[in-house]
């Protein structure tokens, strides 16, 4: 039909539970959509929903101009597209990678004729073509290729562009996950203090989570803003020396509750260490500069 016509012809390699949430999108937005996955069967239920499925990669390849790559990880790109003829593609890869295998995989793609976006994904599947879900992607490399295609980008979920370095989408993607990760750990502490006592988990659990969301903008904007000035001393009254002095009651209270402190120590540790350079006046900004090797 017309409308579809009008839309960007995309292929899909990679039919994983997130490849398959990028495709339901394309295919309800009318694009017309060519699939290629390893293992075919896994194109049967896009195919009854109106997908085209290649019979191999280079016929996934050869069907549109604009391919995406969204395979488990580096190593299976490579291995799928080794043999494939990338003359004239917009290659968009949203398999996660670390920084170096992205600005590795857009040389290769150069080298081979195409040209090359680099995505991390912060989103998981079931917030793919969702808008209010929140779930958006980022990508990094030429900004001008990056516009070409937003509008088909922008389909299954929200876009950010971060650079013309290709390993910038990775490297913003593996910034934020950490945080996360490093969220979790203060988490799954604060969960142990409490686990044997008699308080109900899912009371104490919009205390943490309003706790967390409290903090974290606040923290997250004044260590930027500090990071910028290089000034890390603080205006308000919880410096780095008050906060050291406060450690012991942590440690304390983790021993006397039987809970290991080797999630929280080693954060501790730097927050001592900082101390011992004489910064007392500081905010927490300081410890950024001592993870640097
Ligand atoms: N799912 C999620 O929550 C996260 C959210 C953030 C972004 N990630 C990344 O997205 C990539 C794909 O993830 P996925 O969820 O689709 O992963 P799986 O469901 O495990 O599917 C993996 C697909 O990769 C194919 N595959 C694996 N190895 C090879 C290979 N050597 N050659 C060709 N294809 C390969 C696999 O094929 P098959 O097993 O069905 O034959 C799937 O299509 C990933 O980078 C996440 O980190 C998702």
């Amino acid at each position: 039909n017309e409308t579809t016509s009008q839309k960007t012809p995309v292929t899909l390699l990679g039919l994983g539970a997130m490849g398959t949430a990028l495709a339901r999108t394309w295919l309800a937005a009318g694009h017309p959509l060519t699939v290629w996955n390893r293992t075919p069967a896994r194109a049967a239920a896009l195919v009854d929903e109106g997908a085209r499925a290649a019979a191999d990669v280079a016929e996934a390849v050869a069907a549109s101009t604009l391919v995406v790559v969204c395979l488990l990880d580096d190593a299976s790109v490579g291995e799928a597209l080794a043999d494939v003829d990338l003359t004239g593609k917009d290659l968009v890869n949203l398999t996660t990678t670390t920084p170096a295998q992205a600005r590795d995989r857009a040389a290769w793609a150069r080298e081979r004729g195409a040209r090359y976006l680099d995505g991390g994904i912060m989103a998981v599947p079931p917030m793919i073509g969702v808008p209010e879900a929140g779930g958006y992607v980022f990508y990094s490399g030429s900004r001008e290729l990056f516009e070409l295609h937003q509008e088909t980008l922008a389909v299954p979920a929200g876009t950010v562009h971060v650079g013309e370095d290709a390993g910038f989408a990775a490297l913003h993607d593996v910034a934020l996950l950490s945080a996360m990760y490093g969220m979790f750990a203060g988490v799954a502490h604060a969960f142990a203090l409490i686990r044997k006592e008699d308080i109900d988990p899912v009371s104490f659990a919009p205390l943490l989570s309003g706790w967390i969301s409290a903090m974290a903008g606040p923290a997250v904007q004044q260590t930027a803003r500090q990071l910028k000035s290089g000034d890390y001393t603080t205006d308000v009254v919880s410096n780095l020396a008050m906060q050291v002095a406060g450690t012991p009651t942590f440690l304390t209270t983790a021993e006397q509750q039987g809970v290991s402190p080797e999630l929280i120590n080693p954060y501790f540790e730097l927050m001592r260490r900082r101390l011992a350079e004489g910064s007392g006046e500081e905010d927490l900004t300081g410890v950024v500069d001592l993870l640097l090797r």
